[in-house]
C-alpha cells in the first residue's frame, strides 16, 4: 500500500448533554485519530474508539495510545502489507487491544480505498443506499422528551440505558407513551444469577431484544436465560473476536448481535463475524461508542451490508456533539443515513476544527 507516514491525533469533543449509564457518566470525549498517508499524499483516516476509562472493555485511552505507539507501529512490517487483511494476520501476534488494532486498520481501510478509487461500503459488499437510524438514550430525567424529540427526526429504534432495580419503571414509562415503539434495553452486563427470574419477566414489555444482560464471557447465563426468555438476547461486549461469535452461536447465548467494529479488532473480523451470522441467521447491527463522524463513516459502510437488518447505534454528527470534525455532518433524514458514494469513508476532515480540538500528536515516518 505504499505506506509512508502514521500520525496520531488524541482529541477531545465536549457532549452536549452528559452520557450516563450506571456504569460512568460521559461529559467529554477523548479519542484517538489515527492518519496513514501513502507516497502519494492520499490519506486514510481511522479512530480509536476506547475511553479514558476502562467501564466497557478493558483498554483505555492512554492504553491504546501505547500499544499503538510502543508495539504495533514498531513491530508491524508496512512494507508486507497489500490490505488491510495483512494487518489484520500481523497484528494477530499481539493479544486483545482490540480498540488499538481497529484504529490502524480502519486508517488502512479508508486509504485502501481510496487508492482502488471506491467507496469503503461498495469495497466490503455493502448494498445499501440508506442504513437505518437508531438513537440510544442514556439515564435522563428528559427521557420521553428526548424520545419524542428523536422520533421527530425519524429514528426508528430506541434503545434505553436501565438502572438495575428501576428498569421496569423506565421501560412502562415509555410504554405508556409509546405502545408500539420499537423498544430495547442494555443492560451493560448489570444482571447476576439471581436476577434471572426477574429479567425473563421482562418478556412482557415486547422488546426487540435484551443487550448484553449479564457479563462478558458467560455464554452459560446468557443460554440460560435465553432458553427461559421469548425476547432474543443480543450480545455486545461478550463478543470481542469471530471465536466468541461461534461459541454464543452454538451454545444458543443469543438470537441476535451487535457488531462494533472497535470490539472485535477492526473490520476484517467485523466481516468474518457478519458472515458466520448469516450462515446461522442471526440477524446483526452495527454498535456505537459515542464516537466522531470518522468512527460513524465506517459503521456506515459496515451497516450497508445485507445482514445488517437491524437499525444500528446509528446516529447523526450532532446527536452528541455540536459540531463534527467531517464534512459534510452526517444527517438523519427520515430515519435514514445516506451511504456516501464517494471514496474511502466518503467524508472530507474538517482540518481547522480538528486541529483545535487535538491535545497532542505524534507522527511516524517510515523509511
Ligand atoms: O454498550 O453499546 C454500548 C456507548 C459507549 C459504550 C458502550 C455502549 C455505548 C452505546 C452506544 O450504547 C451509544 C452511541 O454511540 O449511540
Ligand atoms: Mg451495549
Amino acid at each position: 500500500m505504499r505506506i509512508k507516514k502514521i500520525r496520531l491525533k488524541r482529541i477531545a469533543l465536549s457532549l452536549k448533554t452528559p452520557f450516563k449509564t450506571h456504569q460512568a457518566e460521559i461529559v467529554k470525549r477523548p479519542a484517538i485519530i489515527v492518519e496513514i498517508e501513502d507516497a502519494e499524499g492520499k490519506v486514510g483516516y481511522g479512530e480509536i474508539t476506547a475511553f479514558p476509562s476502562p467501564f466497557y472493555t478493558a483498554e483505555t485511552t492512554d492504553t491504546a495510545w501505547h500499544i499503538v505507539v510502543d508495539i504495533l507501529i514498531p513491530s508491524i512490517e508496512f512494507k508486507e502489507i497489500h490490505h488491510p487483511n495483512n494487518f489484520h494476520e500481523q497484528a494477530s501476534s499481539f493479544q486483545g487491544n482490540q480498540m488499538a488494532k481497529a484504529g490502524l486498520e480502519g486508517a488502512l481501510w479508508d486509504l485502501y480505498a481510496k487508492q482502488q478509487g471506491v467507496g469503503l461500503a461498495r469495497l466490503i459488499g455493502g448494498t445499501k443506499e440508506a442504513v437505518k437510524a437508531g438513537a440510544v438514550i442514556s439515564l435522563s430525567e428528559r427521557m420521553k422528551e428526548e424520545i419524542g424529540n428523536l422520533l421527530s427526526q425519524g429514528y426508528e429504534r430506541f434503545k434505553l440505558k436501565v438502572e438495575k432495580g428501576k428498569e421496569e419503571e423506565s421501560i412502562a414509562a415509555v410504554r405508556s407513551l409509546y405502545p408500539d415503539l420499537p423498544l430495547m434495553i442494555d443492560a451493560n452486563g448489570m444482571y447476576q444469577a439471581e436476577d434471572l427470574t426477574r429479567v425473563a419477566a421482562f418478556d412482557e414489555f415486547g422488546l426487540l431484544m435484551i443487550e448484553q444482560p449479564f457479563r462478558a464471557g458467560d455464554f452459560y447465563l446468557h443460554r440460560t436465560l435465553q432458553e427461559k426468555m421469548e425476547t432474543p438476547i443480543c450480545l455486545d461486549e461478550s463478543i470481542e473476536s469471530y471465536e466468541d461469535a461461534e461459541q454464543a452461536i452454538e451454545l444458543g447465548s443469543c438470537r441476535m448481535m451487535n457488531i462494533k467494529i472497535s470490539r472485535v479488532g477492526g473490520l476484517t473480523e467485523a466481516l468474518k463475524i457478519h458472515d458466520l451470522c448469516v450462515e446461522h441467521h442471526i440477524p446483526v447491527w452495527c454498535g456505537g461508542m459515542i464516537e466522531t463522524g470518522i468512527s460513524k463513516a465506517h459503521n456506515i459502510a459496515l451497516a450497508s451490508l445485507p445482514n445488517f437488518t437491524l437499525p444500528g447505534d446509528l446516529s447523526g454528527s450532532t446527536r452528541y456533539f455540536e459540531k463534527d470534525i467531517i464534512k459534510p455532518f452526517i444527517e438523519v433524514d427520515r430515519g435514514e443515513i445516506r451511504v456516501s458514494d464517494e471514496n474511502g469513508i466518503g467524508y472530507e476532515i474538517d482540518e481547522d476544527f480538528l486541529k483545535q480540538v487535538t491535545e497532542e500528536a505524534y507522527e511516524y515516518i517510515l523509511e
